[in-house]
């Protein structure tokens, strides 16, 4: 049985996703994976594309696209209507915690590694994060813009830039949403083409706090680029409405950059979040961590594994690499033959 036959009110679960390439690892960005639980929400107006419901957020998906994820029919159930939090594992005892203020990133990284940039240049921040988490309603509130906002994913298809209010040498990007940093839409490749060669001082990740685990996956590819980084974690006000709160203190030893809990929308926590932008940025602080494998899981199994086969390939990538420059090298030479003939 495939996605597409499943009907509107029904939830199960994934077994296998299929496609291909892109499309296939589109699906598994998305949070399509075996085992996670699916529901349907409703069908547009034609019958096509699906609203889906997964990992406790709203995703459309196109019928010959749904065909392609096979689900278990036994796993059928009739859902009960009300949208999934994620709220399960979140402990009230901390719901109050402090967390290092400006300079004390140090936690963090080692003070050596900083390289400050000369007083007076423009420090340039990207806007990251998955679609819907509430990049332009931020953008808007750093700036004093008035982009569209919309409470469906894919409203912001292009980069707007602004100044961040009373920071002259500042320049915010506002970018449309992305899963991971293999794109798949054109959208996501702006994303991905301005964080890569613009080159950024330093990258605003937008996180859903209503739905962290999805959008920690991004967060993690971002951390791997080792460009300075804040995590402002957005919708802090409709955790809150659900009981929630987040362990800020932990999120941030554990992903080795600062997190500032905020609302984007009711205007909360944006000073603070500034501040440690500009900090990050301007000392050139970047994550503390990239090799987030835990050496103690599994008695040092997997940790083995992932490095063993990192080791395997590294010379493959570094002749990859070496491949393009010579490729390219060779092509201006017979460039400037060319125009000297
Ligand atoms: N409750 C709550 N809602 C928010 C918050 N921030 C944004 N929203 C809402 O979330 C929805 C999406 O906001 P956008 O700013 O358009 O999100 P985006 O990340 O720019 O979306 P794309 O451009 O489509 O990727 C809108 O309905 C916003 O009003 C917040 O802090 N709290
Ligand atoms: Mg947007």
């Amino acid at each position: 049985m495939t996605l597409k036959d499943l009907e509107i009110g029904k939830t199960a679960v994934v077994t296998v996703v299929g496609g291909e390439g892109a499309l296939r690892q589109h699906f598994l960005d998305m949070g399509v994976i075996p085992g996670v639980s699916v529901t349907v929400v409703k069908l547009a107006p034609m019958g096509d594309p699906m609203e889906l419901r997964i990992h406790g957020y709203e995703l459309t998906l196109r019928l010959a696209d749904a065909e392609k994820i096979l689900i278990d029919e036994s796993s059928v159930t009739k859902a009960d209507g009300k949208r999934e939090k994620n709220t399960k594992n979140i402990s009230k005892e901390n719901a109050v915690t402090e967390h290092p203020g400006l300079g004390e990133g140090g936690r963090f990284h080692q003070k050596a590694d900083e390289h400050p940039v000369p007083k007076g240049t423009v420090l340039t921040f990207a806007l990251a994060g998955n679609q819907n988490c509430g990049k332009t309603t931020l953008f808007n509130q750093l700036t004093g813009s008035n982009q569209h906002v919309g409470n469906f994913p894919g409203v912001t298809v292009d980069s707007k830039n602004g100044q961040i209010r009373n920071h002259p040498d500042t320049l915010v990007t506002d970018l449309p949403g992305i899963y991971s940093m293999s794109p798949y839409s054109s959208e996501e490749i702006v994303t991905r083409e301005f964080i890569i060669k613009q080159k950024p001082t330093g990258i605003i990740n937008i996180v859903d706090a209503t739905n962290i685990e999805r959008n920690l996956y991004l967060t993690m590819q971002l951390l791997e680029l080792d460009v300075p980084m804040v995590l402002a974690l957005n919708m802090m006000d409709e955790m809150r409405g659900n009981g929630g709160s987040v362990r800020i203190n932990k999120l941030e030893s554990m992903l080795g950059i600062p997190v500032v809990p905020i609302s984007a929308a009711k205007n909360e926590g944006i000073t603070e979040l500034i501040n440690h932008a500009i900090h990050v940025a301007q000392y050139q602080e970047k994550p503390s961590r990239q090799d987030f494998c835990d050496e103690n899981s599994h008695n040092g199994a997997v940790h083995r594994c992932l490095h063993a086969i990192m080791h395997l390939i590294e010379d493959h990538a570094v002749r990859q690499v070496f491949r393009c420059v010579l490729r390219q090298v060779s092509l201006l030479k017979v460039i400037s033959l060319l125009s000297r003939h």
